[in-house]
């Protein structure tokens, strides 16, 4: 990156990480966002002045309009994952002939790493962490990154050859990701998600199989066998080594459930690797994910008894089903991870008790039917906000389900189930829409869902 001069797309997580690498790397970097209300004071200060001496001459920040002269001499575009493809400017960066990589493909020009990526719609997080771990039980200086809300651009340069990488990797990130290549990829599970943005489910999809674009038959890609869809694709993909996990199916070359055992069987044989009763985390979809990280690992050359006794101690993520606490014999948890139908779906399966359930949010033109049919007599009231919340409403009512409160805000909606709460139920934030119509993100959100839980009188 020696003198280019490189455009930056977003003043956000992604884009100071990725304006931080190519800093080191000796770039010039003009960092763009559209939002005019960042403070540059606080932009700035993502910039060390010790490990940037000339950073005043080097890094530039430009908000608001885009100015059409920014693209001149710009060697490449660095697009942050949530801008979308389609907006003007970044067309006339493209129609400039500006090479567009996103922050995984600028990585992945610096990385020596071994690494795990994995994808899918839902349990990312939870996997991406516990394989981290399970790493990071057998080589300490193990990175977790991407997706998970630590870009790749923050380590990438500073990586060392046979360093275990755990990387979870979003479709809007594949999308402009042309070199990557893992050792080992995962396709979780593919149910419609984003399609405001990739518009089809076919194209949504095609980006997340974007992972194994450059694998090759010495390498792996974990796949879902009980998802027709990711099913579908693991058969067609000839290029590289296929492994299956399955809670339903004993696939023949991959990881499953056998006599309450995690069994994986490959050539040579089977191998016991560890009891369901040791998984703490709750929900069949964990034991999913708890497969999936059994198969990742172990194709990364970890030993089985790492991978038992991590998994063993694992207790799961933030803002996934998330324990929060216990009022007046009612249990809160927090899911505002549940961003989505079909993972707002795994919760209120995992929920064991009559629940209260606070939903609705960032419209991305999903449908709620299979969400509120998974219901099954559990959820005492629906409680509603958002921008959703008109849709979802409409929905349950439409499927015969009455017992919908909407309200104003997150804090308005944790009052309410407070109130009409019993003892023995559980009140369970899983809004099954992002966050960013009321806030920042879901990390946000579900810190506000505990600061109002933990604010309860008992
Ligand atoms: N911006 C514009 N114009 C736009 C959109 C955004 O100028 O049209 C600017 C915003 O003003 C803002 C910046 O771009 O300053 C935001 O960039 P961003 O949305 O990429 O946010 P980051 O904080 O950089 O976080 C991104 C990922 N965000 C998204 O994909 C939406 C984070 O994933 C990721 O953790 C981080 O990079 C590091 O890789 C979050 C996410 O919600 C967790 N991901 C989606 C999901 O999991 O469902 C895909």
């Amino acid at each position: 990156m020696n003198g280019k001069d490189v455009l930056v797309l977003g003043a956000a997580r992604s884009g100071i990480c990725s304006a931080g690498l190519l800093l080191r790397n000796h770039a010039k970097v003009t960092v763009y966002d559209q939002n005019t209300k960042i403070d540059r004071d606080t932009f700035y200060s993502n910039f060390d002045p010790e490990k940037y001496p000339d950073l005043k001459e080097r890094l530039t920040l430009v908000l608001g309009d885009f100015p059409e002269d920014i693209i001149v001499g710009k060697a490449i575009a660095v697009i942050s994952p949530g801008i979308p493809l389609d907006l003007d400017f970044v067309k006339k960066i493209e129609a400039a002939g500006i090479p567009l990589w996103g922050e995984i493909e600028l990585a992945a020009h610096f990385n020596k790493g071994r690494v795990a990526a994995i994808t899918g719609t839902n349990g990312k997080t939870t996997t991406t962490t516990l394989v981290g771990e399970i790493f990071k039980a057998f080589k300490p200086d193990s990175l977790v990154v991407g997706n998970i809300g630590i870009p790749f651009t923050g380590d990438a340069d500073s990586t060392h050859e046979g360093q275990l990488i755990s990387a979870e990797i979003s479709s809007f990130q594949m999308q402009t990701t042309y070199t990557f290549h893992p050792e080992v990829s995962a396709l979780l599970n593919l149910t419609p998600d984003h399609l405001n943005r990739h518009i089809t489910f076919e194209n949504y999809a095609d980006a997340k199989m974007r992972v194994t674009m450059n694998q090759t038959p010495e390498n792996y890609f974990v796949v879902n066998y009980d998802d027709p869809e990711t099913r579908k694709r693991g058969e067609a993909l000839k290029t590289v080594h296929v492994i299956w996990f399955s809670r339903l199916a004993e696939p023949e070359d991959g990881v499953f459930v056998r006599d309450g055992w995690v069994i994986l069987r490959n050539s040579e044989g089977e191998k016991k690797i560890l009891p369901l009763s040791e998984i703490q985390i709750l929900g069949s979809h964990n034991v999913e994910n708890v497969l999936a990280a059994t198969a990742i690992t172990w194709y990364m050359g970890v030993p089985a008894e790492v991978i038992r006794e991590t998994v063993k101690n694992f207790k799961g993520v933030e803002h996934r089903i998330e324990y929060t606490r216990t009022v007046r014999g009612v249990k809160y948890y927090n899911d505002s991870k549940g961003t989505n139908p079909d993972a707002a779906i795994k919760a209120i399966q995992a929920m064991q008790t009559p629940t209260l359930l606070i939903g609705g949010g960032y419209n991305k033109h999903n449908e709620y039917d299979e969400w509120i049919k998974a219901f099954d007599g559990k959820v005492r009231y629906l409680v509603l906000l958002g921008e959703t919340a008109q849709a979802i409403e409409d929905t349950a009512r439409k499927l015969g389900f009455n017992n919908v409160i909407r309200v104003a805000s997150l804090e308005e909606a944790v009052k309410k189930c407070y109130e009409l709460a019993e003892e023995g139920d559980s009140v369970l934030l899983s809004p099954a829409c992002a966050s960013w119509d009321m806030f920042k993100d879901f990390e946000q959100r579900g810190r506000l869902f505990k600061e109002y839980v933990n604010a309860l009188e008992d």
